[in-house]
């Protein structure tokens, strides 16, 4: 007769580790447990709860293990990954689906037993030699309405203390759960190691993503984008279980904007990877909750937020202590840091763009490096990859909102961001006209330039509503639709902005220091309140000259121009057309089952430029719509 799953992992697991299993009364636990433990085959296999041993155990481990090597200051370790694994690996990530089901041009989906069946002979045996961690984790608040717990398997011990620098430990909420827990379930496996410890099969490189089973599986790769269970591998599993439930799960910071005499003011924002983001939400003045994932409710009428997470997992290139002087301080402090990818040279991390002279040689993704080093396709390797990252938990940082972070119910959104990259479309900064307008023509029509954030070309302008595009799971249309109703609902809803940092003259100048956006962080605040007047244009509201003068002065003690202002907010009418027109052909073409109301939206839009181009010509001033 088989034995039982329990018995299994009597039969498996040393009696100390089966001791925290049994404890878990969960049979769907249990037997998802043994399924992976026989076919990933491990010499050696530890579980974790949420004590501190545990965790001091996983840490050890990274190190013993060379996944990482401590540095010169207390806490502070690297990790590298493979040269060719610096990035998540859009081709490879697959959305399973049964036979007959489509999703759309824009998510890219394998016949779902053809790719468990892959999976599943990449994975067996994948662990003999290796030592397996079970992790527990929540995504959200623990005990919340927002939290979703999570288990991790996985045999990288970077992985793991990844995860305990970014959630919340989840065992003891597995544990008063019990059956009840509807919990997401992770597989991952660097593969076979090489010499510095990465990943080596990267042609066997897969991330296979079951929404079925809220499963994913992810082989021979490191990356944390790729790997780490609970942050990109979940979303895709959370937007599927947003839609179906009528709340939203975002690429989304949250923040808290400080408004006069004391108000809080909290703020979601959606920036494609390198438009931003990171920044604003760590800016000095205002207080960080989250930076990467944001989950948001109906309750009661309103809009409440929570971060997913616990911790970053940010990109280093370029912060400098100038323009990033909080992370600047935490990078340099004793905190618990992994730095990933960076250049190390006596036990400093190095990265481009930091404002300090880097040394000439060290070692890195590439192993030993020496400047003028090239790589096998000839190109010359810069002394850190411009996806190098640095991960570490958020109550590192002195402007952490902490009381926001563990919010049982959330904080209430005052006002949602979309961020794009574009040189000359999109002014700095506006507000929609309402929730309908700006989720379409600011979050659904939101584009940027491509970044190293993912494998491919940079530098090319690309279609990436709310961000979300590299993760979707269901229908792009059902995405928007649930997006327009969940707001609909909403008894008050958030005010809808949009930003762009990278606004650039004819000649190629960028119209916009680094730091002005804590500017428009203010007026927004203002807004959300109805504290200032806006100047109506074609495209929504824009700050008036004499709000924006008076914030320059008051936050960043700078003289505004009225020629800089007038240059920054001119209404660029061609290429706000040829914007809508591309949008619109987009949902026109590729998406099956876009909303109505977003081609009336979009179309709403289109006349009221036209008009305004009758009268007042091709680019506009401010001035003039403020006169009208
Ligand atoms: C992003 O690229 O959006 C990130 C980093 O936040 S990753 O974990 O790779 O997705
Ligand atoms: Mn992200």
């Amino acid at each position: 007769m088989e034995i039982t799953p329990i018995e299994y992992l009597k039969e498996r697991l040393e009696p100390e580790q089966f001791k925290k299993i049994a404890a878990i009364n969960n049979p769907e636990l249990h037997e998802f447990l043994a399924k992976y433990i026989k076919l990933l085959n491990p010499s050696k296999i530890f579980v974790a709860t949420d004590s501190k041993e545990d965790e001091e155990y996983i840490k050890k481990k990274a190190i013993e293990y060379g996944e990482e090597k401590p540095l010169a200051t207390p806490g502070h370790t690297v990790h590298f990954d493979n040269y060719y694994d610096q990035a998540r690996d859009k081709a490879n990530t697959k959305i399973l689906v049964p036979r007959g089901v489509d999703l759309g041009p824009f998510i890219n989906t394998k016949d779902r037993e053809e790719g468990l069946r892959e999976i599943h002979e990449l994975m067996k045996d994948i662990m003999v030699g290796k030592e397996l961690f079970i992790l527990f984790f929540v995504l959200g608040p623990k005990n919340s309405v927002f939290t979703i717990p999570a288990v991790q398997l996985t045999d990288s011990a970077y992985v793991a203390h990844s995860e305990f620098l970014l959630y919340r430990k989840g065992y003891e909420e597995f544990k008063r759960l019990g059956r009840e827990a509807k919990f997401l379930k992770f597989v991952h496996s660097a593969g076979e190691l090489d010499e510095r410890k990465t990943s080596k099969n990267l042609d066997k490189r897969r991330i296979y993503i079951d929404l079925e089973s809220e499963t994913v599986y992810s082989v021979n790769t490191q990356y944390g984008g790729n790997t780490i269970g609970l942050k990109k591998l979940a979303f895709r599993l959370t937007i599927r279980r947003a839609v179906k439930e009528g709340w939203l799960s975002e690429h989304m910071f949250l923040m808290r904007v400080n408004g006069p005499e004391g108000r809080k003011t909290y703020f979601t924002g959606a920036f494609p990877s390198m438009c931003g983001k990171t920044s604003t939400s760590m800016i000095p003045w205002e207080n960080i909750v989250g930076d990467d994932l944001a989950f948001i409710v109906d309750m009661k009428g309103e809009a409440r937020g929570a971060n997913v997470e616990a911790g970053v997992f940010g990109i280093i290139h370029g912060i400098n202590k100038e323009d990033d002087p909080i992370i600047w301080e935490v990078l340099h402090s004793p905190n618990e840091i992994i730095f990933s990818n960076v250049l190390i040279k006596d036990g400093k991390p190095y990265w481009t763009g930091m404002g300090e002279e880097i040394p000439n040689e060290g070692e890195n993704h590439s192993g030993k490096w020496w400047k003028g080093k090239k790589d096998a396709e000839g190109n010359e390797i810069p002394p850190s990859h411009k996806n190098a990252r640095f991960t570490v938990r958020l109550d590192a940082f002195p402007n952490l909102d902490k009381e926001a972070l563990d919010a049982p119910c959330g904080v209430k959104i005052g006002g949602m961001i979309y961020g794009g990259r574009d040189k000359d479309t999109w002014p700095p900064v506006r507000e929609a006209f309402d929730w309908t307008h700006g989720v379409i023509t600011m979050g659904a029509a939101l584009e940027s330039e491509t970044t190293a954030a993912t494998l491919g070309k940079e530098g090319v302008r690309q279609f990436n509503p709310m961000s979300i595009l590299d993760f979707l799971s269901v229908p792009i249309g059902e995405y928007i639709q649930n997006y327009i109703r969940f707001g609909e609902r909403l008894r008050e809803k958030p005010k809808i902005f949009a930003v762009n940092y990278f606004l650039r003259d004819e000649n190629g100048n960028w119209l916009n220091d680094k730091l002005d956006k804590a500017v428009w962080l203010k007026w927004m605040e203002l807004r959300v309140h109805g504290d200032v007047d806006a100047i109506e244009t074609p495209i929504g509201y824009i700050p008036k000259y004499e709000d924006l003068k008076r914030l320059f002065k008051q936050v960043l003690n700078k003289e505004y121009k009225r020629e800089d202002y007038e240059k920054q907010f001119m209404i660029r009418v061609p290429e706000l057309l040829a914007k809508i027109d591309r949008i619109e052909k987009i949902y026109r073409e590729k998406v099956k089952d876009a909303p109505e109301v977003l081609f009336r939206v979009l179309e709403e839009e289109r006349k009221r430029l036209l008009e305004a181009r009758k009268k007042y010509g091709d680019y506009i001033s401010p001035f003039q719509f403020e006169r009208a």
